[in-house]
């Protein structure tokens, strides 16, 4: 049994767009718990961690207030909140970007179109400061969702609402006409956690960068003629140097390695001119430097 003094509470948001790739990250971190029960609360069983599962509006404040010790929240959300929070990890996932949109038909010059004009938003702090910045006075139409029907409904001229796709804003005649911030899941910590519980998360930042990396890089695997191999290990050097296997068949070796997927796209060709066959690549579920 963990020393509960270094149990980790963790706030996740219980159902909507982060919760899927949030209950991901700690399965692939080896961290078993049970959700989707309608529970609220929950034990990891083989992890020093407990699950509160919550609103996303309300994940900042429960983080700030050490109700939670940390929290997987947007990071619109967490600077929208204005809880005060350590953000420890940009997490990658969950990506999107608050925007400003206008009806199709408008003929939009700049951000000064919006002297004197309203725009409605669920976000009312970052818009107000994005306005501030660019010396903009425009009335700050605060509701809490539908957002993209406000110019139709004769509310607002324009609207400042969160874009993925671009799909909604589309269906809805409007179109994009200034991003002012650009999001993703965050993990964002307690100022004051304890020394216990700093320590579980360390081992718990130490998987998800284990994962993470990973999931950047690939297993390689591929056949050369001998009188080759030294041009194909420059290639693919390797976590510290590739693994020379010799093939049954005489004059031949088997090379394996580790290679960022990127750069096994862009040397791909490179490869397999110099005389390389038989290549597989293959996923890596964890990987420690
Ligand atoms: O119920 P709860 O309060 O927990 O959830 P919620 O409904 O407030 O939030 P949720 O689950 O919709 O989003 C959680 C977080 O996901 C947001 O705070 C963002 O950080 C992130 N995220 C990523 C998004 C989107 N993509 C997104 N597309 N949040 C919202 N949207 C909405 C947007 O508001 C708009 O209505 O999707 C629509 C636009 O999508 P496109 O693809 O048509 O452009
Ligand atoms: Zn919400």
């Amino acid at each position: 049994m963990p020393n509960s003094d270094s149990i980790l509470r963790i706030a996740l948001q219980k159902s909507g767009r982060l919760s899927e790739d949030s209950f991901r990250l700690f399965k692939e971190c080896g961290i078993k718990f049970e959700s989707g029960t309608g529970k609220l609360k929950t034990s990891s069983s083989n992890f020093p961690a407990e699950f509160l599962f919550l609103r996303d509006d309300d994940i900042p404040g429960y983080v700030e207030d050490g109700v939670a010790d940390i929290g997987i929240v947007g990071e619109n959300v967490f600077i929208e909140t204005n809880r005060k929070a350590e953000t420890t990890y940009r997490l990658g996932f969950s990506k999107c970007r608050l925007s400003i949109a206008v009806p199709r038909g408008i003929d939009y010059q700049g951000i000064d179109d919006f002297q004197g004009k309203s725009i409605a938003t669920s976000y009312p702090r970052i818009l107000g400061n994005f306005l501030k910045e660019k010396g903009v006075k425009a009335d700050i139409h605060e509701i809490s969702g539908s957002v993209e029907i406000a110019p139709s409904i004769g509310l607002a001229e324009g609207v400042c609402d969160i874009v993925s796709s671009g799909s909604t804003l589309l269906s809805n005649g409007l179109k994009e006409v200034e991003v002012i911030f650009r999001s993703e899941a965050i993990l964002i910590t307690n100022k004051k956690l304890s020394k216990a519980k700093h320590d579980t998360l360390n081992k718990l930042l130490f998987r998800i960068k284990a994962v993470q990396t990973a999931q950047n890089y690939k297993y390689i695997l591929l056949n050369a003629p001998n009188d080759k191999l030294q041009d194909i290990i420059n290639m693919i050097p390797g976590m510290k140097s590739p693994t020379i296997v010799p093939l049954a068949m005489e004059g031949w070796s088997s090379i394996h390695s580790v290679l960022e997927e990127n750069q096994f796209w862009e040397n791909i060709e490179a490869i397999r001119s110099a005389g390389a066959e038989g290549i597989l690549v293959i996923p890596i579920e964890k990987m420690i430097y």
